[in-house]
C-alpha cells in the first residue's frame, strides 16, 4: 500500500517514520490499530504509564494485530514507537512533552519538537498514514461548565472530519455526557456501542443514557466504516466498548469522587488543556489508585477489541 498522503511540490514532504513491522504489515494490508500517546505522558503516572503501553501493545499483537503507537519526536511523525522511544516518552514529566491536538500539530512538527498525540492529532497522523483503526481509553467531550468555559474536545470535531473508527470506552464522567451525544449527533458521529444498549462511562459500564447505535460484532463495525467511505461520508466513527465488569468502579462510587475533583480544579482556576490531566490525576489520589487500575483494564479490552475490527477489514 502507498501512502495515502499525496506529496505535493510547493509544500514540505511528510516526516513520516514507520518502524519496521508497521511499514511491512501496511504494505501486506494486515490489520494494524493505532495507539495514542497523550494517555501515556498526561494521563497515567510513571511507570504505570510505560507498563501500560507496553502491555496494550502486547493485547493487540495477542489479538493478531500489529499495534502502532503514534506520537512527534524531533519533529517526526513516529508511526510506532521502539522501546528505546516508548521509555523516554514515558519517564517525561507531562510539562516536557507537548500535548498535541490538532491546533498544535503543525507548528510542533515544523519547528522539530516534541509531543504527544491526543485522540485528535492521533487521528489525523494514523489517516495519513493508512491506518483506519485506533484504540484509546476515553475520548474528549463537552466539558461541564461550557457555557462559561466554551471547553469542548477537539477530539469531537476531528471525528467528524477524519475517517478513522476509534475504539473507546465512552467518555469519562467528568465530562457533560448528554450534551457530548448532542454534539456528536450534530457533527454526524456514529456512536457505536457494544455488547448493550447503555452508553458506557469509561470507570462504570453504565451511565444511564441510551448509546445511539449499537453493534455487537466486530465485522459490523468494520462493515459500517467501509458503508461510510462508500457514501463519500468524511469522518470517522465512535466505538464505546464498556468496561470489563471485574474493572469497574459503578457510578454511585465515581460521581462523588469526579464532583470532589471537579470543584478543586475550578478553585484552583484550571483551564483549557490542564483540565483533563488534572482531573485524572485528582481522581487517581482520591481512589487510591483504583481508577488508574480501571483506566488500564479498560484500555486492554479496547486494543483486543479494535484489533478485531482492524482483522475484519475496516
Ligand atoms: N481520556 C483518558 N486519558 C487521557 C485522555 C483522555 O482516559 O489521557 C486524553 C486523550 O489524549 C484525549 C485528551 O484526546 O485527553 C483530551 O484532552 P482535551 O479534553 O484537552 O481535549
Ligand atoms: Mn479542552
Amino acid at each position: 500500500m502507498t501512502d495515502p498522503h499525496v506529496p505535493q511540490p510547493d509544500l514540505p514532504p511528510l516526516p513520516l517514520v514507520f518502524t519496521r513491522d508497521v511499514r511491512a504489515a501496511l504494505d501486506a494490508g494486515r490489520a494494524v490499530v493505532a495507539l495514542e500517546s497523550t494517555i501515556i505522558t498526561h494521563g497515567m503516572p510513571y511507570p504505570q504509564n510505560l507498563q501500560m503501553a507496553r502491555d496494550v501493545e502486547a493485547a493487540v499483537r495477542d489479538a493478531g494485530a500489529v499495534p502502532a503507537t503514534i506520537a512527534v519526536i524531533d519533529g517526526q511523525i513516529r508511526i510506532g514507537l521502539d522501546d528505546a522511544a516508548l521509555d523516554d516518552l514515558a519517564g517525561r514529566p507531562g510539562d516536557d512533552v507537548m500535548k498535541l491536538s490538532r491546533a498544535d500539530l503543525a507548528v510542533c512538527i515544523a519547528t522539530g519538537g516534541t509531543g504527544a498525540t491526543t485522540v485528535a492529532a492521533t487521528m489525523i497522523c494514523a489517516a495519513r498514514a493508512g491506518i483506519r483503526v485506533f484504540a484509546t481509553g476515553g475520548i474528549g467531550g463537552v466539558h461541564r461548565g461550557v457555557e462559561q468555559t466554551m471547553d469542548v474536545s477537539a477530539d469531537l470535531y476531528e471525528l467528524a472530519q477524519t475517517a478513522v473508527t476509534v475504539v473507546s470506552a465512552g467518555a469519562k464522567a467528568i465530562l457533560d455526557l448528554p450534551r457530548t451525544l448532542e454534539l456528536l449527533e450534530t457533527l454526524g458521529v456514529p456512536v457505536i456501542a457494544v455488547g448493550q444498549d447503555d452508553l458506557p462511562a469509561f470507570w462504570s459500564r453504565e451511565s444511564g443514557l441510551p448509546a445511539p447505535l449499537r453493534l455487537d460484532d466486530p465485522a459490523q463495525i468494520a462493515a459500517a466504516a467501509r458503508m461510510r467511505r462508500a457514501l463519500g461520508l468524511p469522518g470517522g466513527q465512535l466505538v464505546v466498548n464498556p468496561i470489563p465488569a471485574e474493572a469497574e468502579i459503578p457510578r454511585d462510587q465515581i460521581m462523588p469522587l469526579v464532583d470532589q475533583a471537579l470543584a478543586e480544579a475550578a478553585a484552583q482556576g484550571i483551564a483549557a488543556k490542564a483540565v483533563t490531566p488534572f482531573l485524572l490525576d485528582r481522581i487517581f489520589a482520591l481512589t487510591a489508585g483504583r481508577s488508574l487500575d480501571a483506566n488500564i483494564a479498560l484500555v486492554l479490552s479496547n486494543a483486543r477489541l479494535a484489533a478485531r475490527i482492524a482483522a475484519a477489514g475496516a
